[in-house]
């Protein structure tokens, strides 16, 4: 018998560690039974020489091109998530690529800052990934930081905030925005919002620490991502995704570093 199994594809950095980036997001896909392909956009290793600072290689774009080539010719998939791009190339190039073929979902983490950059290519990132990214997206899972900057509004420190920032996200025309407050909102609770044309739901666990936990955004984007591969709503794919983080960041590993991870090996489904 040829076991039953969904696929997705993942366009996203390397981070050696294995806490965040496309570690994170295989991870993810296999432990909710997704078979993943993934294209690698960058190279991140942090620095123990340099408090931890990112050092940052982008992948060359023509290689970035033929990795979604094999990837999508190898298997056929209708569901991609996209992490870190890091440059305003890679981010063309991803663009172009993805609009080419007839993805079902798009779900985008904009990831917009990462420490190694300097300040203006970072915004010159930022644009690129509002201006040609953005609108291929039908998911978006923003942290608060980047729901601010999406949004284009100077500070979100209620639920009714996060709530209109992410209705201003869903304007520029994504149908589904799944606004994070992490535990920079405050409050006891780590609450996320989806705004969609069906309305508005939040989803709220207790805050686990008051520590953010390396790869839980990937985590969740991509628990999200392997949830619509599997055929799931938007709306029931958040609500695993939550169940999922909140166990990976439950169990989440201590390191040598001064952060812990996100294990995905806890989710028992
Ligand atoms: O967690 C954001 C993120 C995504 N992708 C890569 C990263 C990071 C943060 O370090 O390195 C490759």
């Amino acid at each position: 018998m040829v076991p039953m199994v969904d696929f997705a594809l993942v366009v996203a950095g390397s981070e050696a560690s294995g806490g965040a980036g496309i570690q994170a997001d295989l991870k993810t896909f296999q432990q909710l039974g997704v078979h993943g392909s993934g294209a690698l956009t960058c190279i991140v290793s942090f620095d123990p020489k340099n408090d931890w600072g990112h050092r940052f290689v982008p992948v060359d774009a023509p290689v970035i091109a033929d990795q979604i080539e094999a990837a999508t010719a190898v298997h056929d998939i209708d569901v991609v998530k996209i992490g870190m791009l890091g440059t305003p190339v890679t981010i063309e190039t991803v663009a172009r690529e993805v609009s080419a073929r007839s993805f079902k979902h798009v779900v985008l983490d904009p990831v917009l800052i990462c420490k190694g950059q300097e300040p203006g290519a970072a915004l010159d990132t930022d644009t690129a990934l509002r201006e040609k990214v953005l609108p291929l997206a039908t998911v978006v899972t923003p942290n608060l930081f980047e729901t601010k900057t999406l949004a284009g509004v100077d500070d979100i420190t209620t639920v009714d905030e996060l709530v209109a920032a992410a209705k201003r996200i869903h304007e520029l025309g994504v149908p589904f925005v799944v606004a994070k407050g992490g535990v920079e909102l405050p409050g006891p609770d780590a609450v996320d919002v989806l705004v969609s044309d069906d309305g508005v739901e939040v989803f709220s666990r207790p805050k686990i620490g008051e520590e953010r936990v390396s790869g839980a955004g990937c985590t969740f984007a991509a628990a999200i991502t392997a949830e619509l591969a599997k055929g799931a709503s938007v709306r029931d794919a958040v609500a695993v995704a939550k169940d999922f983080v909140t166990a990976a960041v439950e169990a989440r590993l201590p390191s040598n570093a001064p952060f812990t991870s996100a294990w995905q090996g806890a989710y028992a489904g």
